[in-house]
């Protein structure tokens, strides 16, 4: 049994009567002495009471009547009347008694009644405190539980704190040897940074060199091929220059991608020889575009190759600029197969072009 439980194995089973003023007690266990004691007190008391009750009745009801037999017996009525107020004297005393008995014990009736009500009051106490206890109980074993909960968690953290600091202390060596590296190699690729400027800057000029020495090489194979007089298939020669005319029809600017893709460009026209010439790789009527254009500055006709035109071949009234759309020049044979002359018109045509190279 727990320290903080109250033994309350005895019950009264109600209740005290005024009449028999015998209490009914159910002895279901004897543990605690204070109230065997109580009881057996009661128990006492009620014995006591019912012999003077007996020996009360014995007197008014059998010896009374004996005594009215002796008297009218013995005709002696002097001396009945002494007896019978004797007796009467000694049953009021017996009677005064019985009273006073009566009072004293109405008066450990109320006692045990007081001491009743005060077990069950300390009863009732003592299931509050009961209660209370295995309240305070179960909440001590959930804290309990929870303090070695937290206890456990408290060494998992610390052993996880162990080891995260281990591995912080790691990378922090890491991190240091790392930076050393780090240093290292910024100074490396500053060096390689420097080296590699001077080397762009020297590429640059090989490039240059290597620009230069390819234009002086193309210009003297150009010179080559024009003193030897050699033009590749397809392509008909005049003077130091090659000429190309096309089967296709394109607009101004293809034709012109197209000759650059041949390594050419548009025909320059630069002289009066070479105007017939070019006019004679057409047919009688046949037009195609040169490398004339004013696309830059309206009425400022250039030549392809950013020269000026100075010698002229215009048709009769043109540069018309016809609608204000017309911005790339065109070599037109007339049909009498006569030299043939310029005219300007809308890039977006379609027709043959001539390359030159
Ligand atoms: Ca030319
Ligand atoms: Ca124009
Ligand atoms: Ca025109």
């Amino acid at each position: 049994m727990d320290s903080m439980e109250i033994n309350d194995d005895i019950y009264f089973e109600n209740n005290f009567t005024l009449e028999g003023l015998i209490p009914r007690v159910d002895y279901q266990r004897r543990k605690q002495p204070s109230r065997c004691v109580t009881v057996s007190l009661g128990l006492l008391c009620a014995v006591l009471l019912a012999g003077n009750m007996g020996q009360f009745i014995y007197y008014e009801i059998i010896s009374r009547p004996a005594s009215t037999v002796s008297c009218n017996t013995h005709g002696d009525g002097v001396q009945s009347y002494d007896a019978l107020t004797a007796d009467r004297k000694q049953l009021e005393a017996r009677l005064s008694n019985l009273t006073k008995e009566k009072d004293q014990f109405q008066q450990v009736y109320r006692a045990l009644t007081i001491e009743k009500d005060e077990f069950s009051n300390l009863k009732n106490k003592s299931d509050h405190l009961q209660t209370s206890y295995n309240t305070l109980k179960r909440e001590s074993d959930r804290l309990q539980t929870s303090f070695h909960q937290l206890q456990s968690n408290y060494s998992w953290l610390k052993t996880d704190k162990d080891r995260l600091q281990r591995g912080y202390n790691t990378l922090n060596i890491s991190k240091n040897h790392l930076q050393v590296r780090y240093n290292s190699l910024w100074k490396e690729k500053e060096q390689l940074q420097s080296s590699n400027n001077a080397l762009q800057r020297e590429k640059e000029q090989l490039q240059t060199n290597y620009s230069s020495l390819a234009t002086l090489r193309d210009q003297l194979e150009k010179k080559i091929l024009k003193e030897e007089g050699i033009c590749e298939t397809g392509w008909q020669r005049f003077d130091f220059s090659c000429y190309f005319v096309s089967a296709l029809k394109k607009n101004w600017t293809l034709s012109r991608d197209d000759c650059i893709a041949k390594g050419a460009d548009l025909v320059v026209i630069d002289s009066s020889d070479e105007q017939v010439f070019v006019s004679g790789l057409l047919g009688p009527g046949d037009n195609a575009w040169i490398g004339l254009t004013d696309s830059q500055n309206e009425g400022t006709w250039m030549w392809v190759d950013g020269t000026p035109v100075t010698t002229k071949y215009w048709q009769p009234l043109q540069p018309n600029s016809f609608n204000g759309n017309q911005d790339c020049g065109e070599m037109v044979r007339k049909p009498s197969g006569q030299v043939g002359e310029w005219n300007d018109d809308g890039c977006f045509s379609v027709q043959l072009w001539i390359c030159e190279k």
